[in-house]
């Protein structure tokens, strides 16, 4: 227990802002609208769709592209940039790729007042005009493999209502386009990739993920397959988290990329694309917030520790110079890639105040210091994930926070998988499957893969396949739909 009964002075006894007025479990949407507004990660922008990512949500963000941008590197992949504005001609070269998503592209027709002579496109996704230089760069098997990556920022019409980081009409992302002689070398990074993508939810964001190949259905139009990572929203509905495809010689065929090999034959490159968004904020924000707010895993979190002085005229100085000695000490401490990010709140609001408020802004640790501890050499530490506090000796405080950290990483962690976990349900057969998914269940079921089925499977359940896991047994089963024979299981879900 903390030793300061008392809440100290009481200036400023009028909140400057209310908390979450909605519980997460009883209206999921408006509690999400919320915390996003309040804890100040995002602000709404003059046009639909289009939303402020705010410093505290944005440094998130570099975290991921720090994180990202090490892994690939070491990998061999370089960044790169490529122009926002594709030339319509180009892009229609796409078309048979694209043709459900036509409805989605924003156009640039005018230059100031004068008409454009052919209307640019805002890149939904870069395949055409990075592809378009790939067939100029790619002449023999020497300039192979060719792996760039761009962050950058995607514009797609969207017509559904828009929702913070998980759909918007602009979104920032990074996208990979790698080239390769052969099949098996585009094969090998696409899984390479997807499991980055899993680390990235698992390690950084503490959050469990569904591993696995897309339907037929649910693949993108132009590979030959596409993998991807899949999770549950506590409101039962499932969300994508991001996706690698082997494309095979689909855009190499159509955009010439081609080389000469070893042996002067020409061959078309085997290729491979893959992106993560922004969305990722979204899916850990839905994931862990709770009823106080925000709840974001230390390895993401922009701040990891709120010093909160317990502040009495008497001994007010005091207290706050071992308040910023101890930030100080903090701020020296290696965490994982990173060092710690303490704050000292010496705001004059009053101290429960200033637990609400870093509660909502979602910082994994909180540090009590008052009078009465400080003659004791101590501190309290709180949790923001159970609310547990522990006394600490004011000289361990360094170490005893980076556990605390990790054990609150891994509690996040555990408790979203066995969420998850219990969500998932199997069966081998169709009424079975209506039930689980009216209860919101996430269910695997031996599916035949094919289209038609799962238009009719969606059409009278709602429901989608999210993706196959990847190790599985290959036992002849029949699906649990068409009765056809099967050898794959695929997890389907109401989704977003
Ligand atoms: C699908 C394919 C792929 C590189 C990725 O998934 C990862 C990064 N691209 C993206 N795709 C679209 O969503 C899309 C959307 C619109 Cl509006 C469009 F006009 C064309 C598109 N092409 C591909």
């Amino acid at each position: 227990m903390a030793d300061n009964s008392d809440d100290g002075n009481d200036r400023n006894d009028e909140p400057k802002d209310i908390g979450v007025t909605v519980k997460k479990s009883e209206d999921f949407s408006e509690w999400y609208q919320q915390i996003i507004l309040k804890s100040e990660m995002i602000e709404y922008g003059p046009v639909s769709g289009c939303m402020i990512i705010r410093p505290y949500a944005y440094s998130i963000w570099e975290k991921i592209q720090n994180f990202t941008n090490r892994e690939i590197k070491s990998m061999g992949i370089q960044n790169a940039y490529f122009p926002m504005l594709i030339p319509e001609s180009l892009f229609n070269k796409e078309k048979e790729h694209v043709k459900g998503f036509s409805p989605e592209v924003a156009w640039v027709t005018q230059g100031g007042n004068s008409e454009l002579p052919e209307r640019l496109a805002i890149r939904p996704t870069s395949e055409t005009i990075m592809y378009d230089s790939y067939s100029k760069w790619i002449r023999s098997w020497r300039d192979l493999p060719l792996r760039l990556n761009q962050w950058c920022n995607i514009v797609r019409w969207e017509f559904k209502h828009p929702i913070p980081f998980l759909r918007t009409r602009e979104f920032l992302w990074q996208e990979g386009h790698t080239a390769f002689a052969t099949k098996q070398e585009a094969e090998k990074e696409v899984f390479e990739i997807l499991d980055l993508y899993r680390r990235i939810f698992e390690d950084l964001y503490a959050v469990p993920m569904l591993t696995g190949i897309k339907s037929e259905n649910e693949k993108f139009a132009g590979a030959l397959y596409t993998t991807s990572v899949e999770t549950l929203f506590p409101n039962g509905k499932a969300i994508q988290g991001a996706t690698s495809h082997l494309l095979g010689q689909n855009f190499s065929k159509l955009f010439n990329i081609s080389f000469l090999d070893a042996e002067g034959n020409k061959q078309y490159v085997w290729q491979n694309s893959w992106g993560i968004t922004t969305r990722t904020i979204g899916i850990m924000i839905g994931v862990h917030g709770d009823d106080k707010g925000l709840l974001i895993p230390p390895r993401v979190a922009p701040i990891h520790i709120a010093i909160i002085p317990i502040l009495f005229e008497d001994s007010m100085d005091k207290v706050l110079r071992k308040c910023f000695e101890i930030k100080e000490g903090l701020s020296k401490t290696r965490y994982h890639e990173d060092h710690l990010n303490a704050i000292v709140d010496d705001s004059d609001d009053r101290p429960g105040y200033k637990f609400n408020h870093w509660e909502l802004k979602g910082v994994p640790l909180r540090i009590e210091l008052g009078p009465k501890d400080l003659e004791k050499h101590q501190a309290v530490l709180v949790r923001r994930d159970t609310g547990e506090k522990t006394i600490v000796k004011i000289s361990e405080i360094n170490e005893i926070s980076k556990e605390l950290l990790d054990d609150i990483q891994k509690n996040l962690y555990e408790r979203s998988l066995k969420i998850l976990n219990d969500s998932i349900s199997k069966t081998d057969n169709l009424d079975d499957f209506k039930k689980l998914i009216e209860e919101k269940k996430t269910v695997l079921v031996p599916f035949c893969n094919n289209p038609e089925c799962e238009d009719n499977i969606k059409a009278m359940t709602g429901a989608k396949s999210l993706n196959s896991p990847l190790d599985q047994k290959n036992n002849e089963m029949k699906c649990f739909s068409c009765n056809a024979l099967t050898k794959t299981l695929f997890y389907f879900g109401r989704s977003y």
